[in-house]
């Protein structure tokens, strides 16, 4: 029981140690990844992971949960403050289980959801043929126009009018332009749809009030921990008053058994964090480098997906450069930048190789780049994918990106960390 993990299971302690080489000495680039605080990899790593507690703090059905349910009454509190929410539920394991909660809760099997096409930048739990939102509920999607790859509201309203959805989801995975929750809400009122927003994404630019606010307009909001919100990976549903009990009811015993309490305490650490005034710095900062990225990578000759980015992320269409998004996140992956293939809207491609590339600011911002790193990143980017096989470039722009990742390291203190 007390042995360290090097003696217990040096394979794994390897792994850890390998995966810590990576993240400091690589360019983490992926918009949904970050790098969460040592306090709240302290509490991933505690006792509370010992500990069964279904149902809620205060009305357990286990013994011994007076510890465990400080954590979770603190992860509410500080979550309801936030975001200015009525309630809130920190028990969703990821984002997906916080959308299969709502859905439950708002809906009947069969019943017809509105929201984003997967491809034009929604999420699987949207409503995608392969997913359970997919095969329990109808799901018709909208996209983005043609011309300005923003979302279309006609297309929103047309389809509303023409289906009449049950309930309206707005967020995404993979769009780099505001979400405007309003206009959202105008269509579900029109339609007498439940509205919910998804803001996996964005949670910490809602959080520092760097985005339009959903909460005045939705009847839930759903959101991920992990992303810009930089805490521990899981989900969190927030939502009025009169949703609470079906909301709960929904998490447990509906989907899920035992709450994760390490995580939850994890959750409780990030919140505060996000109370903290160097927050909202850190959020500016992200939206600063996203802005960075967008402009070096313009400048350098590349296509951005709706022109531009309004928040942590920008989408790169390859088509013009003679790559594909799968090509290009390998490239990189050579010199040391660490990116996802991603498809574009009306993509010709399929999602295994995909026209474009998905970035995002966030993890980097939380190494303390800034825009002249940015930039800089731009032209090992533009330098690596102009380098095609040339496997002497390669090594080059990897040294200098070995260079820039030392100049800005991450976790000192231990193997883990
Ligand atoms: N996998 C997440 C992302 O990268 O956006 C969404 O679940």
């Amino acid at each position: 029981m007390l042995s360290p993990l090097l003696q217990v299971d040096p394979e794994i302690f390897e792994a850890i140690t390998g995966e810590v080489r990576r993240q400091q000495t690589s360019l983490e680039l992926i918009a949904s990844e970050n790098f969460v605080s040592v306090a709240v990899m302290e509490a991933l790593g505690s006792v509370m992971t010992n500990k069964y507690a279904e149902g809620y703090p205060g009305a357990r059905y286990y013994g011994g949960c007076d510890f465990v349910d400080i954590a979770e009454r603190l992860a509410i509190e500080r979550a309801r403050t936030i975001f200015g929410a009525e309630h809130a539920n920190v028990q969703p394991h990821s984002g997906t289980q916080a959308n299969m909660a709502v859905y439950f809760a708002l809906l009947e099997r069969g019943d017809t959801i509105l929201s984003m096409e997967l491809s034009m930048g929604g999420h699987l739990s949207h409503g995608y043929k392969k997913n359970f939102s997919g095969h329990s509920y109808h799901s018709v999607f909208y996209g983005v126009d043609r011309k300005t790859e923003q979302i279309d509201f006609d297309q929103v309203r047309a389809l509303a009018l023409e289906h009449r959805p049950k309930l309206i989801i707005c967020g995404a995975s993979a769009y780099s332009r505001f979400i405007q929750f309003s206009r959202f809400a105008e269509i579900a009122r029109e339609v007498d749809a439940y509205l919910m927003a998804d803001i996996a994404h964005i949670a910490g630019l809602v959080a520092a009030k760097l985005h339009p606010d959903p909460f005045p307009y939705c009847d839930v909001v759903t959101a991920t921990t992990h992303k810009t919100m930089r805490g521990p990976r899981g989900g969190i549903i927030l939502c009025r008053q009169e949703h609470q009990k079906s909301i709960d009811a929904q998490v447990f015993p509906g989907m899920q058994g035992g709450p994760l309490m390490h995580v939850i305490a994890g959750k409780a650490i990030a919140l505060k964090e996000a109370m903290a005034p160097d927050f909202r710095v850190y959020q500016e900062q992200i939206l600063k480098n996203a802005r960075a990225l967008a402009l070096g990578l313009e400048k350098r000759g590349f296509r951005l997906v709706s022109g531009g980015t309004d928040n942590h992320m920008v989408l790169i269409d390859l088509s013009a450069k003679g790559l594909t998004g799968q090509q290009a996140t390998q490239i990189l992956e050579r010199v040391g930048i660490t990116a996802n293939k991603n498809l574009i809207p009306y993509d010709p491609r399929p999602a295994t190789e995909a026209s474009g590339i998905r970035l995002g600011s966030p993890a980097l911002t939380s190494r303390r780049m800034r825009e002249p790193e940015m930039d800089q990143i731009c032209a090992f980017i533009d330098q690596a994918l102009s380098a095609a096989d040339d496997q002497a470039k390669l090594d080059k722009i990897h040294a200098q990106v070995l260079e820039l990742c030392e100049a800005y390291p991450l976790y000192q203190r231990s193997y883990h960390m």
